[in-house]
C-alpha cells in the first residue's frame, strides 16, 4: 500500500503531501506518514523547513471517523500535533478547503499557517459529540482567545480565513498557487530557530485570567441551545483547563474528558447520525449513472406560507422562480412576507442588502397559469385537498413543457392519485417540505409508483442545491415523519381524557430532548390544521376547541391560554372541556405516570417506524432517523426514533408496548419487524 504521504524538496524546504481522498481524513497511514516526514526532515540536513500541504478538495478535514470505536493504531493524532510541533525546523501549514477537527489541530502543531482566502477553520468535534481530542482544547485559545475558542468548539461552526488571519489563527493569506507561496513563506521563516510553539504561548490566556466570570458567562449565555447536550460543557471545561494549567496538564484533562465523550452514548448517537445524514442522499436499486435533468427555472403553485417559504430556498440558491396566485392581494401578501423574512435575515447580519435584491430580483409573481410553461420544476403548494391538487395537476399537464417534473408539496395526501391525473406520471413525484420551509432542513422526497429514476435523482440534486436534506418516502398517508406523528397524537389525546394534562405531556417530551411536545407544537401550526371547519360537529376535544375558536398561539388560545407576548399558561376551559368529553365517553380518569406517556406516545412511535420499514416506505432505519432529527427537532444526541430504540433495547420497548396494549385497544397493532428483532435481541440500525 502506497503511503497517502508524499515529500518532496523544493531547494532547502521539505514539501509533504497528504493525498488522502476524499477528504484527507487523518487516518492511520496519514498519521504514520507524517511522523516519519518530520522525522525525514529534521535528519536531512538540506531541510531548512518544512511546508503541511493537502491535494484535492481540502486540508485535513478531521480525524477519520469511520475508525472510531475500532482499536487504536499508532501513532494516534495527539502524538503527530505533538511531534509536528517539536520539529526543531519551521513547519508551514498551507491551508485550503476547510481545516476541521484534527486537521486544525494539525496546523496549531505547525508554527506558521498560510491559507486561501477561501478556506475555512473550524473545530465541528462538538456536532460529533465529542472536543477537539488532539490538543486543540489547550492550543486553540492560546492562539485565537479563549472567547472565541469557546464560540468555535460550541458552535462547530468554521470561521473563514480572512477572520482567521485577523485574530492570528493564521499568519498570511494568499491568491493563487497555495503551496507556491508557502514555500516561500518557510523560505522567510527557514533560519528562525527559537520557534512559535502554540502550546506555549500565554498572553491570550492572560487576558482570559483577568477576567474569571467569562466562563460561567458564556454558560449562561448559552444554556438554551446546550440543554441536554453533554460535549459543550466539556469542551468549556478543556478550554478552562488550558487557561488554569500549563499546556502538560492541561492537555491531560482534554484526554480525560475526550474518552468520556467518546465512550458516551451521545457520542456514539451523533457519529451514527453523521454518517445517516450521508447516507439518506443514497437511492437504492437506481443506476449510478442516471443523469439528472437540468433545473434553471422553477414554478410555484401558491403563496401562501409554505409557497412563500418553498420559493424561497429556490431564489437564495439563485434559481428563478415564477409564482403564481390566483388573486392579486394573496400574491401581494406572499411575496410582501417573502421579501419581510429576507430582510429579517439581513437585519441579523446574515445577508446584504444586494442579496435581498437580488434574490427578489428573480423572482417573478404573477396571477397568469400558463406563465409556469416553460419551468423545469412546478411545485403545487395549495390547500391539502385531493381534489383541488387533482384539478391543479389535470391543467398543468396541459401547459408544463415535456420533461418538467411536477411535484407536489402535500404532507399526507396519495402522490400516485395526483400523478393518474396526468398523462406523465413519471414527471410526478412528491416534494415535502417542513414549516417553516425555508427554514427547515428537512425535504421528504415521495417517490410515487410510476416516478421515474431521474425525476429522483434531480430531486436528491436539488435538495443538495437548496441546503436541504432529503429523505426518500413511499407512498402511504403521512409517509416517514407525519406517519409517525399518528400514532404520538392519537395516543396523546387519550391520555388527555384518561387524566394527564397537557402540560405533563409536554414537559415529558421536552425533558426527553424535543423542542416542544404534541400540544405546544398543535398550538404552534394550528390546532385548525385538518379540521373540518364545522362547528356545530363536534366530535373530539380538538372540534371542541376549534368551534370556539382556540385555534391556537394565532389565536391567542389553544390547548394553552397565551399572554400577548405568547407566554403559555394551562387552560381551565381546556381542563373543563376534557373533563366533560371524559365523562360523556365513559373514560375513568386516573394519575398517569410520565413513564406511561413516554411508553405510549415514543415507544408507539418507533413501532409506527418499524411497519414503516416492513411496508418498505423508507429505505432504511436511519433515513427515519434524519426525518425526525430534521424534520421535527428530535434531539441528536439520542440519533433519531430509531437508533435511540436500539440503546433502550427492543425488548424493553416492546414490554412497554405490551403494557400499554390494552389502554391503547385497537388503535395499536405490533409491529411483526419489531417483535421478530426483540426476539432476536436485534437491532435496527446496525
Ligand atoms: N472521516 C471519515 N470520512 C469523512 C470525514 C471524516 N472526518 N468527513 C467526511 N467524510 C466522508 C463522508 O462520509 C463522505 O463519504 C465523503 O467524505 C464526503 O463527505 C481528534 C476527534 C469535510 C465539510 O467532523 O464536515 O477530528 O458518503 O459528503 O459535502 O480532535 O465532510 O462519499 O462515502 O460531507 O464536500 C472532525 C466532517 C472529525 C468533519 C466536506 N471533522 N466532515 O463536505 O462532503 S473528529 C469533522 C465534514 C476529529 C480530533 C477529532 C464534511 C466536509 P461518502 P461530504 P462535503
Amino acid at each position: 500500500m502506497t503511503s497517502p504521504i508524499s515529500t518532496q524538496r523544493h531547494g532547502d524546504i521539505l514539501i509533504v503531501t497528504s493525498n488522502n481522498p476524499p477528504v484527507n481524513a487523518l487516518g492511520a497511514a496519514v498519521r504514520q506518514g507524517l511522523v516519519a516526514a518530520i522525522e525525514q526532515a529534521e535528519s536531512d540536513e538540506r531541510v531548512k523547513a518544512v511546508v503541511i500541504a493537502c491535494a484535492g478538495q481540502t486540508f485535513f478535514a478531521g480525524a477519520d471517523i469511520t475508525e472510531f470505536g475500532k482499536p487504536p493504531v499508532m501513532p494516534w493524532l495527539p502524538e503527530v500535533v505533538d511531534r509536528i510541533e517539536a520539529c526543531t525546523k519551521p513547519v508551514v501549514a498551507a491551508i485550503h478547503g476547510t481545516a476541521l477537527g484534527g486537521g486544525l489541530e494539525v496546523a496549531l502543531a505547525c508554527h506558521y499557517r498560510v491559507a486561501l482566502p477561501s478556506a475555512k477553520l473550524g473545530v465541528p468535534e462538538v456536532k460529533l459529540g465529542l472536543l477537539p481530542g488532539a490538543g486543540g482544547t489547550q492550543r486553540l485559545p492560546r492562539v485565537a482567545g479563549v472567547q472565541k475558542a469557546l464560540e468555535m468548539v460550541i458552535s462547530g461552526t468554521p470561521i473563514g480565513a480572512k477572520e482567521a488571519c485577523d485574530i492570528g489563527l493564521v499568519d498570511r493569506l494568499c491568491e493563487g498557487d497555495l503551496v507556491q507561496h508557502t514555500v516561500a513563506y518557510a523560505e522567510e521563516v527557514r533560519d528562525i530557530r527559537l520557534l512559535p510553539k502554540s502550546s506555549e504561548r500565554d498572553d491570550k490566556l492572560a487576558e482570559a485570567r483577568a477576567n474569571p466570570g467569562l466562563f460561567d458567562e458564556f454558560r449562561k449565555a448559552n444554556a438554551r441551545k446546550l440543554k441536554g447536550f453533554e460535549a459543550p460543557e466539556a469542551n468549556i471545561k478543556a478550554i478552562e483547563a488550558a487557561v488554569a494549567k500549563p499546556y502538560a496538564e492541561g492537555v491531560k484533562d482534554e484526554r480525560r474528558l475526550f474518552m468520556e465523550l467518546m465512550s458516551g452514548t451521545q457520542a456514539k448517537a451523533q457519529q451514527y447520525f453523521f454518517f445517516a445524514e450521508r447516507k439518506a442522499a443514497k437511492i437504492d436499486n437506481i443506476s449510478e449513472d442516471t443523469r439528472p435533468r437540468d433545473i434553471r427555472k422553477v414554478g410555484i403553485i401558491g403563496a401562501g406560507t409554505m409557497g412563500g417559504g418553498i420559493s424561497m430556498n429556490f431564489l437564495s440558491a439563485g434559481i428563478p422562480v415564477t409564482i403564481v396566485e390566483m388573486a392579486q392581494d394573496a400574491l401581494d401578501r406572499g411575496t410582501g412576507v417573502m421579501r419581510k423574512n429576507y430582510e429579517a435575515t439581513a437585519a441579523k447580519g446574515r445577508m446584504t442588502a444586494d442579496q435581498v435584491q437580488g434574490a427578489m430580483g428573480i423572482l417573478n409573481p404573477t396571477l397568469d397559469f400558463a406563465q409556469l410553461a416553460d419551468c423545469d420544476l412546478i411545485i403545487e403548494a395549495v390547500f391539502e385537498q385531493m381534489e383541488i391538487k387533482k384539478d391543479i395537476f389535470g391543467r398543468l399537464d396541459k401547459i408544463a413543457k415535456p420533461g418538467a417534473i411536477l411535484a407536489s408539496n402535500t404532507s399526507y395526501l396519495n402522490i400516485d392519485e395526483i400523478a393518474a391525473s396526468t398523462s406523465r406520471p413519471q414527471d410526478v413525484v412528491g416534494l415535502h417540505f417542513f414549516s417553516p420551509a425555508n427554514v427547515m432542513k428537512l425535504l421528504e422526497v415521495v417517490r410515487g409508483a410510476e416516478t421515474a429514476p431521474d425525476v429522483l435523482v434531480t430531486a436528491m440534486q436539488l435538495a443538495k442545491r437548496i441546503r436541504k436534506v432529503a429523505v426518500v418516502a413511499g407512498v402511504c398517508h403521512g409517509f416517514i415523519g407525519n406517519r409517525m406523528l399518528m400514532p404520538r397524537q392519537v395516543e396523546a389525546t387519550k391520555l388527555l381524557l384518561e387524566g394527564a394534562t397537557p402540560e405533563q405531556i409536554d414537559r415529558v417530551h421536552v425533558a426527553f430532548g424535543m423542542p416542544m411536545g404534541p400540544f405546544q407544537m398543535a398550538d404552534l401550526a394550528g390546532v385548525d390544521i385538518g379540521w373540518h371547519r364545522d362547528k356545530n360537529r363536534v366530535e373530539n376535544v380538538r372540534d371542541a376547541l376549534c368551534a370556539i375558536d382556540r385555534w391556537g398561539q394565532k389565536k391567542g388560545a389553544g390547548f394553552y391560554d397565551y399572554d400577548d407576548k405568547r407566554r403559555p399558561s394551562p387552560s381551565p376551559i381546556v381542563d373543563q372541556i376534557v373533563r366533560e368529553f371524559a365523562a360523556s365517553s365513559g373514560v375513568e380518569r386516573r394519575n398517569i405516570s410520565d413513564e406511561e406517556i413516554v411508553e405510549r406516545t415514543l415507544y408507539t412511535m418507533v413501532n409506527e417506524g418499524a411497519e414503516i420499514l416492513e411496508e418498505g416506505m423508507a429505505q432504511r432505519a436511519s433515513d427515519i432517523d434524519v426525518v425526525w432529527v430534521y424534520g421535527y427537532g428530535w434531539p441528536v444526541y439520542r440519533g433519531g426514533p430509531m437508533f435511540w430504540a436500539d440503546t433502550e433495547g427492543l425488548l424493553k420497548i416492546v414490554d412497554g408496548l405490551k403494557r400499554q396494549q390494552e389502554r391503547m385497544g385497537s388503535d395499536f397493532s405490533f409491529s411483526q419487524l419489531l417483535l421478530d428483532k426483540a426476539e432476536r435481541r436485534g437491532k435496527f440500525t446496525g
